[in-house]
């Protein structure tokens, strides 16, 4: 279902950039449950170059019963942009679940009229995907935009309008990117680095998937899967603790 998003994905990430494989750690890359009525294959894909520390994008294929497209951007540490977001979900073609954000590392209004004001544009466009749900996982206030697609919808808009707005959002961030002007002075480059590092705990934290893998794939993989390759500058919790 959301394969062409996939497919535009990987053809504007190359056309735009000068990509070189970034590794991802040994038996994540791809994984396969057999187990009854959970048949499944994730797979995923990962990417830098001078402009993206990590492009990263997953596709969990379970036949009619799931299809996910999950993916984030995360830019440099020369630059302050947000990360780019992507989660579509579609659980029996009865409940699809589209999200797509430009996520802020900040919410000062200086940061948010720089990297969000711009989206707004594309908000009003799609007025059908952005549906004001509310988050029950996550705070809609942290990490995300007020400009977010977010939307339930049905598999005939997710093969029109949301291919088309998803065209749009990632055209928009790759403008951005070559607007933006890297900052390679240490001290704030340290309090980006930083900021993505803390985007990837809460998320680590927060992610709704995590039940998801371990019910197909198990929960050691899955504790392995989030945590070394997902948001793998995330500690986890009992490692924490430990210390
Ligand atoms: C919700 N995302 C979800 C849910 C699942 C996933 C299972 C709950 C759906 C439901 O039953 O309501 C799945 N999350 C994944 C998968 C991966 C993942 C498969 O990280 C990894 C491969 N989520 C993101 C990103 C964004 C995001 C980058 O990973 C940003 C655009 C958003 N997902 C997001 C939001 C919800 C969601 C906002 C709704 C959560 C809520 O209600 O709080």
């Amino acid at each position: 279902m959301y394969r062409p998003f996939l497919e535009h994905l990987e053809n504007s990430l190359s056309q735009s950039f000068d990509l070189i494989n970034r590794s991802i750690p040994e038996g994540l890359e791809c994984n396969i449950s057999e187990r009854k009525h959970k048949q499944a294959t994730i797979q995923s894909w990962c990417y830098q170059c001078d402009e993206l520390r990590k492009a990263r994008y997953t596709y969990i294929d379970a036949g009619k019963s799931a299809q996910i497209f999950n993916s984030v951007i995360y830019p440099g540490h020369q630059y302050d942009l947000p990360l780019l977001g992507i989660d579509f979900l579609s659980f029996g073609s009865v409940k699809n679940l589209i999200v797509k954000d430009f996520q802020p590392l900040f919410q000062d209004e200086a940061y948010l009229q720089k990297y969000v004001a711009p989206l707004q544009v594309l908000h009003d466009k799609y007025p059908d995907l952005s549906q004001n749900l509310e988050m029950r996982f996550y705070d809609a206030n942290q990490y995300f935009s007020k400009y977010l697609l977010f939307a339930r919808t049905n598999p005939d808009t997710v093969k029109t309008r949301v291919l088309e707005a998803f065209k749009d959002y990632l055209h928009l961030y790759w403008e951005m990117i070559a607007a933006a002007k890297p900052n390679t002075d240490p001290a704030a480059m340290a309090r980006i680095a930083q900021a993505q590092r803390d985007y990837d705990q809460y998320s680590a934290e927060r992610d709704p998937a995590s039940g998801l893998f371990s019910s197909y794939f198990g929960h050691e993989w899955s504790e392995r899967f989030l945590y070394e390759f997902l948001f793998e500058d995330a500690v986890p919790l009992a490692a924490t603790a430990s210390k």
